[in-house]
């Protein structure tokens, strides 16, 4: 191929591998900009005052060792801003450390995910956070998150990076990103896992008050060093899954991959009361080879036998293969995530619990209305594949993308379904209600929409109850922003707008 065709070929012959993570829909895509007044098909509802802004992992540089996983891109936050009908997109990297080293040495200096082993010596002890995977708003602040790294505070007007934080000293090096926020009290409920940067066993738990104190740290150790990406949260427990998706430090030093998948390993269940906090910790072994993409919700349910906690998750029986290596078995499937429900009775002393399907569909990026978290929600939202409506997608670099969102209403045992059209990939659903007295559900859906033909971006708009009717309306970008994982949603109140 002539470089000459190339818009961003250099001198010095800066090209990204033609290989699945860098190529076609998935290319990074290192817009940073403004679009004011996107086109808009259909009617942004009026109540939709706001802002949405998700994460994305957008490589700045090709990768330093001629290849990379999508998971260690950096951190790209687009934000699209809602006011009376109107939308506006706003697009920036995170200004991370890496980033900024990167950008001034014109190239990769950092080299395989989370493996300082493999970095140029030039910038050796650097932190490596991409600050790529989700956002945070609590306290009237908005973060980036990585869960390999410690909190990047965005002014939420300008997405301008003000710097990393760690909360008052209290954090080590590393923070989740997957904080579940109270409803009720307004505490963000947050933990880390590998904190010192390298693996270890101590889980840390955090609380955070509605001011951006932490009010509370303590440590557990878990049977061994995990992948602990969520969490669940109910309004007396907190709940983690420790799964067989583990980091060996010698394997790392060796150039290895940072996870890998040991079935040898058993899936762990801690049950830590919120009030008592870890010398309450109780552990379960689950029966079958289980690995938690992500979580729904946690709620309490009160039965003649005392207090069931359920635990509402997407649950896989692979490792995540797409992305790290199974070391028992070269030649194992990955197998597709399945709504499940775990449920515990906490006033018996059986080490057993039960696990039912709640959602009889694949699916994956769980949501609901957050003003349902932390007790029982009955609309459910996902990423899915129905092939009964649309036909699959070519595979991208972290599997088959969804080609449809799902919708289960609980109570009314139903499966609602859009599907997104030809060659049209949506994203993370996120509920916003209609207004604060709004009933469970009776809101909108948003989701990005990936329009492959077109190589273009769209932010649709759904009527949450109502999936199936099509949306409400399509907000159009004019060119493609990167795949993103997950996002969040900011009334305009919130954000003092
Ligand atoms: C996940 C995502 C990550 C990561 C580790 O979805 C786990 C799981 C986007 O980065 O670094
Ligand atoms: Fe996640």
């Amino acid at each position: 191929m002539n470089d000459m065709t190339i818009p961003f070929a250099t001198a010095t012959g800066l090209r990204f591998p033609d290989d699945i993570v860098f190529r076609g829909y998935a290319a990074p895509s290192r817009v940073e900009g403004e679009v004011h007044d996107l086109e808009v098909e259909g009617q942004i509802p009026n109540e939709l005052n706001g802002a949405f802004y998700r994460n994305s992992a957008d490589h700045a540089y090709p990768p330093l060792l001629g290849k990379d996983i999508f998971l260690n891109g950096d951190g790209m936050v687009h934000m699209v801003r809602f006011e009376n009908g109107h939308a506006d997109l706003k697009t920036r990297y995170v200004r991370t450390r890496k980033f900024e080293l990167e950008r001034k040495a014109r190239r990769a200096l950092f080299g395989a995910y989370r493996n300082p082993f493999t970095d140029l010596a030039e910038v050796a002890g650097e932190d490596n956070n991409t600050a790529n995977t989700s956002v945070l708003w609590h306290h009237g602040k908005l973060y980036a998150l990585k869960e390999s790294g410690l909190p990047y505070e965005l002014d939420p007007n300008t997405l301008e990076t003000l710097g990393e934080r760690n909360f008052g000293g209290k954090l080590n090096r590393t923070f989740t990103a997957h904080p579940k926020l109270d409803p009720e009290t307004g505490e963000c409920i947050a933990f880390a896992y590998n904190a010192p940067g390298q693996p270890t066993r101590d889980i840390e738990l955090y609380v955070i008050s509605p001011s951006g104190e932490i009010t509370s740290h303590e440590t557990f150790q878990a049977p061994y060093s995990s992948m602990v990406h969520d969490c669940l949260v109910s309004r007396n427990y907190i709940a983690f899954l420790v799964c067989p998706m583990t980091c060996d430090w010698e394997r790392v030093k060796k150039g290895e991959p940072y996870w890998h998948w040991d079935s040898h390993l058993k899936t762990h269940v801690a049950i830590i009361p919120r009030k008592e906090g870890v010398k309450a910790i109780r552990w379960y072994t689950c029966p079958k080879v289980a690995q938690q993409t992500h979580t729904f919700n946690a709620w309490e349910e009160q039965t003649e036998a005392g207090t069931t906690l359920h635990l509402d998750q997407f649950i896989t029986e692979s490792g995540w293969l797409s992305q790290f290596p199974d070391i028992r078995d070269p030649n194992a499937r990955e197998k597709p995530p399945f709504g499940e429900r775990w449920s515990f009775d906490l006033d018996s002393a059986s080490p057993e619990f039960r696990m039912q399907r709640l959602i009889n569909q694949i699916g994956e990026m769980p949501a609901i209305d957050p003003r349902y978290a932390m007790k029982r929600a009955n609309h459910f939202w996902f990423g899915t594949n129905n092939p009964a409506i649309g036909p699959m997608l070519p595979w991208g670099p972290k599997g088959p993308p969804f080609t449809c969102v799902g919708h289960f209403d609980e109570a009314a045992n139903k499966l609602n379904f859009w599907y997104a059209g030809p060659d049209s990939a949506p994203e993370e659903p996120h509920f916003v209600p209609r207004g604060p007295d709004a009933a469970e559900g009776d809101g909108w859906i948003l989701t990005m929409v990936g329009r492959r033909a077109e190589n273009r971006t769209d932010l649709v708009i759904l009527d949450a109850l109502h999936l199936d009717r099509g949306p409400v309306a399509v907000v159009k970008f004019p060119y493609r922003v990167h795949e993103g994982f997950h996002g969040i949603w900011v009334g305009a109140q919130a954000l003092g707008w």
